[in-house]
């Protein structure tokens, strides 16, 4: 595989909707036309969507259905969230690849694969990851910041997602606290947020995403018939995996920037307004504790206050929140 591949993708995707003459490509990357013909002639082959002219040169018509970096690395450039993009046709799980390679690397990642056969989601937990119907990523941050300021990450990103995901459906999607996205009472995104850490502080923030995009109902498998859903279940069409996934980036990059400057004070509001956990009865499970309560707040660190049936008051950092 030619290593200028990624490079004429990115230059192809820049240029949409215009074409690129195989000259400018090859001046660009300095190399020759021919080498520029032999790797648009693979991607063809591959059924990357090219339309080459005489005279006029070459354009990406559409979004292939498969993750290509080059892609990626086109319609990111002016983000400033992550420095390197890799992507996957399978993997077993997105953060598997993201904890081996942040070790060598010192930079922000994002990670991306068309499917994972062991995603994982929170205690050891099952993450369906259907091949080419959702997003399964996972964002290597790097925060300068101290341990405690973490416990809000979750709800900036929260923020980022739902709001994302409402640009494509009219249904309401709310935010279950702490890391699910719902629309109705089914959930459509859950997300995990991980650490690694020495002795002098955060290495890096290992955020994995899972989002269901294009899934049919009988996409999902059997374990998860009735709390599920995807994009594409609310709404006439089918979601363009890319145009989505740079929606949802530059959603994320606000938030993190904000989630680095401003308190989650800042954003509570707007928090408890896309929220779906406020007055209704609640079957919480924290380790292995079990009870049923009601939310009465949130608080400026982003744990949860609960009431529990026995008038118990609880203070919450992370719990398995059942919708009854
Ligand atoms: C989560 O865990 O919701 C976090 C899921 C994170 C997945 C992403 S995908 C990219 C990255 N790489 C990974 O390996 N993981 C991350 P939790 O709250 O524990 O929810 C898991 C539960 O959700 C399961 O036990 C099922 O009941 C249900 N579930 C599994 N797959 C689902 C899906 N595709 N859609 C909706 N619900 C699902």
């Amino acid at each position: 595989m030619s290593k200028y591949r990624d490079n004429i993708l990115a230059l192809l995707t820049e240029a949409q909707p215009n074409y690129l003459s195989g000259q400018a490509i090859a001046e660009r990357l300095n190399i020759s036309r021919m080498s520029v013909k032999k790797v648009i002639d693979q991607l063809k082959s591959e059924n990357v969507s090219i339309d080459s002219v005489h005279n006029k040169g070459h354009r990406l018509n559409a979004y292939p259905t498969e993750w290509h970096t080059g892609i990626l690395q086109g319609l990111l450039k002016d983000q400033n969230l992550v420095e390197t993009i890799q992507t996957f046709d399978s993997v077993t799980s997105t953060q598997d690849i993201a904890k081996r390679a942040l070790v060598d690397h010192a930079e922000t990642m994002l990670i991306l694969s068309d499917e994972q056969t062991a995603g994982k989601g929170r205690f050891k937990r099952r993450w369906q990851s259907a091949k080419g119907q959702g997003v399964w990523m996972t964002l290597v941050l790097r925060p300068n910041i101290p341990f405690s300021m973490l416990t809000t990450f979750n709800l900036f990103i929260s923020l980022a997602i739902c709001n994302t995901i409402q640009q494509y459906v009219d249904e309401k999607v709310a935010v279950k606290w702490p890391n699910d996205i719902y629309i109705g009472d089914r959930k459509v995104c859950g997300f995990l947020t991980e650490m690694v850490a020495n002795a002098d502080g955060i290495e890096a923030v290992v955020c994995g995403i899972g989002i269901n995009v294009n899934q049919q109902l009988e996409d999902f498998d059997t374990s998860v018939p009735l709390q599920a859903t995807s994009i594409r279940l609310h709404r006439d069409s089918l979601v363009d995996r890319y145009t989505f996934l740079h929606d949802l980036i530059l959603q994320i990059e606000q938030r993190y920037q904000q989630f680095l400057e401003e308190p989650f004070s800042s954003i509570k509001d707007e928090y408890i307004a896309v929220s779906n956990i406020w007055q209704r009865r609640l079957r919480f499970t924290e380790g292995q504790k079990q009870f049923y309560g009601k939310v009465i707040q949130i608080d400026d660190e982003g744990f949860l206050h609960v009431v529990d049936e026995q008038g118990n008051l609880h203070r919450l950092m992370s719990a398995d929140i059942e919708l009854p």
